[in-house]
């Protein structure tokens, strides 16, 4: 059999897809690409996994009005019931309760193609129907989203920050809380050419950077850095920024002609920190307490920065937390007081981390993307207000200074994301996923969220379809070619929807007459132009078609976030109501939110290491992104399933809380609290540091049958705590959960997928 060969594309690195016979055989990474990412090998399994969804199906006990318990039974129907049932439903639904009884936020990563982008399908078809009640910000960096535009004016240095050349070339120290975990550059969101975070790092250690992790786990640096590894207890990081600041404020060691010139807000910030109208000083001896790191280390990595070209570089993990907002403005307003920011090398950094392609170089050229209308309906809702929405329609909640009202939702419509993976509290959100009376998923694998849907139609794959990938935060745009023909019955996103819109009378405006061709040239076509507008040529599509990839040629000078605002305040004012730097702000005084203060400060977490809960429930679990999937993607693909244990997903736990509680090396346990419990295979790991576990999320939800029985699987968003970061936000807050742990004697089988 002849082997034929098809560039494609996957967030977690571009590839050839080896193809034999209808199959996929194979995955050979892009030759341009350093680091390709192992998860490619897991690409062939799940294309042809016995999990695909093969055929559109319909709920047992969804017209009489059943639970949805995540193990009903599913009836297989024609494409053309299936069809005519979704707009029948749509219709229905749209008719008598209005277009706000639709939740169609859909939130969630689909594929790297932007053509078909599941979610960005789902809405346009949606919102040209009328509209529906959307989801704005993320679960990524929704904190940050919300904060840095009232501190800086933008959050735009969440996604472009500063170079890594000048970092390589200036910095002298980079303190990195959260880490600078490798695991994590293995995804770049819309695909990327290249994998470049080890790259980067290494360098930068070449060039004689210092590097400091501040993270409750070890490997969130890697060992070739050589960091000095400060443990901190998780949600702890503002207390820590406080002090350091009060050492450089009571030790003079800070930039105040920085802060006078570029800031606003000090004498605010100055009195809280000295402690003038609480009676308490920030001071390193109460960080200390607060964060498990010695006063004495808090002093030198105060007087360390103060001395050298340094970074204050966060990981976005830090603000996926109650308060998260605070460690992103404490972290801006300790690189105020160091006086870097706008010099190159200095000030803060955001997510370098965190995802591939953060600080690489790149011309200012738009990525790949398709067009979105707006939403008639005017409804949306924070997105991980999703529980809370279905559980209090009609009442009323803040967000981001203003207050809005729960709709009243009587279908969900969801396409290229799994709730069931990513929301937290996931016993709670089952209890408020009864409310609709209609649930829609589109997807290709029977996930969580597949099963707990009524009508289930099958999508195919991106090796299954033409499209057109790639990331701003990417040199690269990258052709993905069909390379095998639809699975089963699936269908492509695109072509359900335009079924689906012809049925309800709005074909044309669906598809403005492009097919996928069409529309794959129609997307390149805006990038090139783009690049025209900044004199960078790029080939016509036929040739990039053929050719499979386009590359942008580097930026003629290195990026340095906030140069122009450094070099001249007045000309270059940042978009906040002073144009500088507020380290208090007026405008989130009036919010009046005792959750998110004026200016960075402590406010203890719902659960942390320090407050009472921790007497039922002693260990704060870290729930960070798994290293060998992308979420809960490809969770039953052979990469991941090889790093399980006993079938179950790995906690990390430190050998004295291990011994503490018996548990040894390879032990199945049960980690619970008041939300629920769930199974997991213990590792036991002398660089988590005591009192912490630390679980990747996406491993597979699998409910158990009985009430008061764990999840069998290792879920770890049975633990987490659904709950708005603050008013300001509302966003996600899983890194906040404490846990117990114990061994578990006998531990009922899993369920296979
Ligand atoms: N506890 C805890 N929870 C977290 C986090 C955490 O740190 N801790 N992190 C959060 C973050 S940052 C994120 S971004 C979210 C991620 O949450 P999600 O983005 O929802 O997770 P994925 O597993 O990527 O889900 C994408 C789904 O789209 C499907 N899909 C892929 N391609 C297609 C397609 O072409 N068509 C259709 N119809 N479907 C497709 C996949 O099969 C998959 O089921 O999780 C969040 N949840
Ligand atoms: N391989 C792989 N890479 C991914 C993803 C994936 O699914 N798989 N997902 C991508 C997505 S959608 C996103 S949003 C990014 C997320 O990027 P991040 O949010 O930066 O990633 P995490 O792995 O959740 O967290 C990084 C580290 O922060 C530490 N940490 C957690 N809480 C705290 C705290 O309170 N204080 C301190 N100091 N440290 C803490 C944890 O030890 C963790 O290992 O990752 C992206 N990269
Ligand atoms: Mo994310």
């Amino acid at each position: 059999m002849n082997v034929v060969r098809f560039p494609q594309l996957a967030h977690w690195g571009a590839f050839t897809a080896l193809v034999e016979d209808n199959r996929v055989i194979g995955c050979e990474p892009f030759a341009r690409d350093p680091a390709p990412s192992d998860m490619l090998e897991a690409i062939p399994a799940m294309v042809h996994s016995p999990l695909r969804i093969a055929r559109p199906a319909i709920r047992e006990g969804w017209r009489e009005g059943k639970e949805r318990t995540g193990h009903d039974r599913f009836r297989e129907v024609s494409w053309g019931e299936a069809l005519d049932t979704v707009a029948g439903e749509l219709a229905r639904v749209r008719e008598t309760f209005g277009h706000s009884a639709i939740c169609g936020g859909s939130y969630g990563w689909a594929s790297a193609g932007h053509v078909h982008g599941a979610r960005s399908l789902l809405r346009r078809f949606l919102f040209l129907g009328g509209g529906c009640v959307d989801q704005v910000a993320n679960y990524s960096f929704g904190a940050a989203q919300y904060v840095l535009p009232r501190v800086i004016g933008t959050f735009g240095p969440i996604a472009h920050g500063t170079d890594w050349p000048s970092i390589v070339k200036h910095t002298r120290l980079i303190l990195a809380f959260g880490g600078l975990p490798l695991k994590n550059g293995q995804v770049t969101f819309g695909g990327g050419g290249t994998h470049s975070m080890e790259m980067w790092l290494r360098r930068a250690k070449d060039a004689g950077i210092d590097f400091v992790s501040i993270s409750p786990l070890k490997s969130d640096a890697p060992d070739f850095l050589g960091a000095q590894w400060v443990p901190i207890r998780p949600n702890t990081d503002t207390a820590l920024m406080l002090a350091m600041a009060h050492t450089l404020l009571t030790e003079e060691r800070y930039d105040a002609a920085f802060i006078s010139r570029y800031c606003t807000g000090f004498e605010p910030f100055r009195r809280y920190l000295l402690g003038l109208d609480d009676g308490v000083a920030k001071d390193a001896q109460w960080a200390a307490a607060i964060t498990g790191v010695a006063a004495q280390t808090i002093h030198e990595l105060a007087h360390r920065a103060a001395a050298a070209r340094t970074i204050i570089s966060c990981a976005w993990s830090l603000q996926r937390a109650h308060h998260g907002e605070q460690p992103y403005w404490a972290a801006v307003v300790l690189s105020a007081m160091l006086g870097g920011i706008g010099l190159p090398g200095g000030g803060f950094a955001f997510g370098y981390g965190s995802t591939n392609g953060t600080g690489v170089p790149r011309v200012e050229v738009a990525g790949p993307e398709m067009p979105l209308p707006l939403n008639p309906a005017r409804a949306m809702i924070p997105v991980a207000r999703i529980a809370d929405m279905l559980l209090n329609p009609g009442a009323s909640y803040a967000f981001n200074g203003r207050r809005y009202t729960f709709p009243d939702i009587h279908l969900i419509y969801w396409a290229g994301g799994n709730p069931f993976h990513h929301h937290q509290d996931l016993n709670r959100l089952r209890r408020a996923w009864q409310k609709p009376q209609t649930v829609i998923v589109h997807d290709s694998w029977w996930t969580a969220t597949a099963r707990h849907a009524d009508i289930v139609l099958p999508a195919t794959t991106f090796l299954e379809r033409n499209d057109i990938g790639g990331s701003s935060r990417d040199t690269f745009i990258l052709a993905m070619h069909r390379a095998i023909d639809p699975i089963g019955d699936a269908k492509n996103d695109f072509d359900i929807f335009r079924a689906l819109a012809q049925r309800l009378g709005y074909e044309r405006a669906f598809t403005e007459d492009r097919d996928e061709m069409g529309w794959c040239q129609w997307v390149y076509d805006r990038v090139r132009a783009s690049a025209t507008a900044k004199g960078v040529t790029l080939p016509g599509f036929q040739q990039f078609w053929a050719e499979g990839f386009v590359e942008l040629p580097p930026p003629e000078r290195d990026y340095v976030l906030f140069e122009d605002f450094r070099r001249d305040p007045e000309r270059h004012p940042l978009k906040t109501p002073s144009g500088r730097i507020e380290i208090a702000s007026d405008a989130i005084a009036e919010f009046a939110d005792p959750d998110c203060p004026p200016h960075p400060t402590w406010i203890p977490p719902a659960e942390w290491l320090g407050s009472t809960a921790a007497q039922r429930f002693p260990l704060h679990l870290v729930t960070h992104q798994p290293a060998s999937r992308l979420h809960a993607q490809m969770d039953p693909g052979p990469i991941s399933r090889r790093r399980k244990i006993a079938e179950r997903e790995p906690v990390r736990i430190s050998p004295q809380d291990a011994s503490a509680r018996g548990i040894r090396d390879g032990d199945v346990v049960r980690l619970f609290n008041a939300r629920g419990a769930c199974l997991a295979g213990a590792v036991i790991d002398a660089g988590v540091m005591p009192g912490v576990v630390v679980m990747a999320t996406g491993a597979w939800f699998d409910p158990a049958d009985a009430a008061g029985e764990p999840e069998r699987h290792g879920n770890p968003n049975v633990l987490t705590l659904d709950k708005g970061t603050s008013k300001l936000a509302q966003c996600c807050a899983a890194q906040t959960a404490l846990v117990e742990v114990e061994r578990r004697p006998f531990a009922p089988s899993r369920r296979r997928n």
